[in-house]
């Protein structure tokens, strides 16, 4: 090559690597102050566990969680940092595990902690353990593989699959065992969770009283998933207990509440109960919480009523059956309230 050549060589380099450092835009999860940090719960530390960060699809990212010395299920945290707001994929995997993908995660300049979600399933990504044939199902295969003689009762050193051993205590036992066939585990699939996904969460799309008394109080309330709603009556200056304050019957300060109670619901359909026995002419705050079979908790909401006054129960009408004879000791009557009451038997003769 002459210096002609060389030189149109090295201005050809010059221009391609001005025109590189033009086009390379920075990726978009690098530029900015954000953050999205979680917590995994997955058996035998031993083994690698990776969370990988993607965004439309595209991976930016991979964390291998550090192992610690010990053996059984236990948490990893995980933090990406430095990311710009948008939506972002996780996607987390590790061997005998099934996967675990979280969609939709939407992350502000804020950042997002996973571990802060009102839901169990976001709040702690649990992998489910005991998929030895890694074809995305925890089944009778994994199972039979843990169950033969030829690892079975054995330490992993001297097993066929060693990757039996679930916990990582060294032998393949019947805490193995159990793993594979725990209800969490067994039968189960690779995890796909939408963080973002309107209505995954229980709420209480509706707390109100409907017919309120001298004593007692009617209260319609409507879940938007079946669950159970725990509820406390307070008195109306009270603060608001906490979701486990009142599923324990207790006041913000921890004392037992005035009334308390639970109810069964079913998604979408208002469900009446009765709270009897309270004060006349009394302002009463009622707080609710709705709890699904998982765990997952609703927001707590609240209402208020006054119980009405007895002294306002007025007589509004009275009749006696045609031909009784109101002057005798055993005239009968039939007698009609603005609210409940009785009426009082009085012997004094009615003119
Ligand atoms: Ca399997
Ligand atoms: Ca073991």
């Amino acid at each position: 090559m002459n210096k002609k050549g060389i030189l149109s060589t090295l201005l050809t380099i010059v221009f391609l690597t001005i025109l590189m450092s033009i086009l390379t835009i920075p990726a978009s999860a690098d530029v900015g102050d954000a953050f999205i940090k979680g917590r995994v719960l997955s058996y035998n530390p031993s083994i690698i566990t990776n969370v990988k960060l993607l965004q439309n699809n595209i991976e930016l990212d991979t964390q291998a969680l550090p192992s610690t010395a010990t053996s059984g299920q236990v948490p990893q945290d995980f933090s990406f940092d430095n990311l710009a707001p948008g939506t972002y994929s996780l996607i987390i995997t590790k061997d005998v595990h099934t996967k675990f993908t979280l969609n939709n995660v939407l992350i502000d300049e804020d950042g997002l902690d996973l571990t802060k979600d009102p839901r169990n399933a976001i709040k702690c990504l649990t992998l489910l353990c005991g998929d030895l044939d890694n074809d995305g199902i925890i089944d009778a295969k994994d199972l039979n593989t843990v169950w033969s003689s030829l690892n079975y009762g054995k330490r992993t050193s001297d097993a066929e699959e060693p990757r039996c051993d679930l916990n990582g205590d060294g032998v393949i036992d019947a805490k193995d065992l159990n793993i594979v066939w725990s209800s969490e585990n067994y039968g189960k699939r690779d995890v796909v969770i939408e963080y973002s996904a309107p209505g995954y969460l229980i709420s209480i799309t509706n707390l109100r009283t409907t017919d309120v008394g001298t004593n007692e109080v009617t209260t319609t309330v409507t879940a938007s998933k079946d669950g159970i709603v725990y509820w406390v009556l307070l008195d109306s200056n009270s603060a608001t207990p906490s979701a486990d304050q009142i599923i324990a019957g207790r006041t913000s300060a921890g004392t037992i509440a005035y009334r308390c109670g639970d109810i069964n619901v079913y998604g979408g359909i208002a469900k009446t109960f009765v709270i009897a026995g309270i004060d006349e002419e009394t302002s009463y705050k009622l707080c609710a919480v709705a709890v699904e079979s998982n765990g997952d908790r609703s927001d707590v909401c609240f209402c208020y009523f006054t119980t009405t006054s007895a002294a306002n129960n007025w007589l509004t009408s009275i009749s006696t059956p045609s031909g009784s004879n109101l002057t005798s000791t055993t005239a009968m009557a039939t007698a009609s309230f603005s609210n409940s009451g009785v009426l009082s038997a009085n012997k004094k003769r009615v003119v």
